[in-house]
C-alpha cells in the first residue's frame, strides 16, 4: 500500500498541473476565475454498500465512495458550483440538453448543472431498476422508474433551485441538480479551480455552493479584458 501511494504521487502531481494549464484564464475576454478551498476538517467519506444489487457491485472493483466533500491536495474542493447570481445579462437558455447518468448505481455526474429551461435527460445504463426522485421545493417535484434498456426520462426546470436527487430504489444513491439563471457558470475539479470566460465589462455578484460547505458571495468588477481573480474559502464544521 505504501509503494503504491509513493509512486503514483508523481502522477498525481502531473494530473493536477495538467488541469491547471487547461483552466488557464483567456487574456482576450474578461473573466473571473479562482480556487476554492476550505479550513477545518471535512468529513471523512466512506464506501458504499452496494451488495443488496449485486448488478452493480459486480461493476465495482473497489468500493465506491460517498462523494459528500471531495477535497483534492492543500485543501481544495471539487464539485462546487460557481455562477454569476447577480449582474447577467438575461439571455435564452442552452438548446443542447444536459445529461445525467445512472451507472453502477451512482448518478454521474454527482453534481449536474443546467440553466432554467434547459432539457434534462436521465439515462439508465445499469441491469436494474432505478425510481429516480428530485426533491425539488420551489419547482414541481416528481419521481419516476425507469427500467433497464427504456429510453431516456426528459425534464426541464423552470425556476432556480439546488435540488437533491435520490433514488427510491437504492438509498446510497445521491446526487444534485444545481438549476441556474445565467449561463456563466462552472464546477470546480479535484484541485479547487474554476474559471468564468466571456464575461462584458461590469460588476457582477459571484456565488459558490457546495452540498455541504453551503454558498457564499462575493462581488467582483471584470474589466474589458484579462481575468480577476476570485477565491472562495469554506470552513468545514467539525462532523
Ligand atoms: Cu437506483
Amino acid at each position: 500500500m505504501r509503494t503504491r501511494l509513493i509512486t503514483s504521487l508523481p502522477l498525481l502531481a502531473l494530473a493536477v498541473s495538467a488541469m491547471g494549464a487547461l483552466s488557464a484564464p483567456v487574456k482576450t475576454a474578461g473573466g473571473v476565475s479562482g480556487t476554492i478551498t476550505f479550513t477545518g476538517t471535512p468529513p471523512r467519506m466512506r464506501p458504499i454498500d452496494m451488495s443488496k444489487e449485486p448488478s452493480c457491485a459486480s461493476q465495482h472493483p473497489t468500493p465506491v465512495m460517498t462523494e459528500t466533500v471531495m477535497a483534492g491536495a492543500g485543501n481544495t474542493v471539487q464539485n462546487v458550483v460557481v455562477y454569476i447570481s447577480a449582474g447577467d445579462q438575461a439571455g435564452a437558455a442552452a438548446a443542447q440538453p444536459v445529461r445525467y447518468d445512472q451507472k453502477g448505481c451512482q448518478y454521474v455526474p454527482h453534481v449536474l448543472v443546467m440553466q432554467v429551461g434547459q432539457p434534462l435527460e436521465i439515462y439508465n445504463n445499469d441491469q436494474t431498476s432505478h425510481n429516480i426522485h428530485p426533491l425539488a421545493t420551489i419547482n414541481p417535484e416528481w419521481n419516476k422508474s425507469q427500467p433497464p434498456g427504456t429510453p431516456p426520462i426528459k425534464a426541464t426546470y423552470a425556476k432556480p433551485e439546488f435540488i437533491t436527487v435520490k433514488c427510491n430504489v437504492h438509498p446510497w444513491m445521491h446526487g444534485y441538480f444545481a438549476v441556474l439563471a445565467t449561463s456563466h457558470y462552472a464546477i470546480s475539479g479535484n484541485d479547487g479551480k474554476f474559471s468564468l470566460a466571456g464575461l462584458a465589462p461590469g460588476k457582477y455578484t459571484i456565488t459558490a455552493w457546495h452540498e455541504k460547505f453551503g454558498t457564499q458571495s462575493q462581488e467582483v468588477t471584470v474589466s474589458a479584458s484579462g481575468t480577476v481573480t476570485a477565491n472562495f474559502v469554506f470552513k468545514a464544521l467539525p462532523y
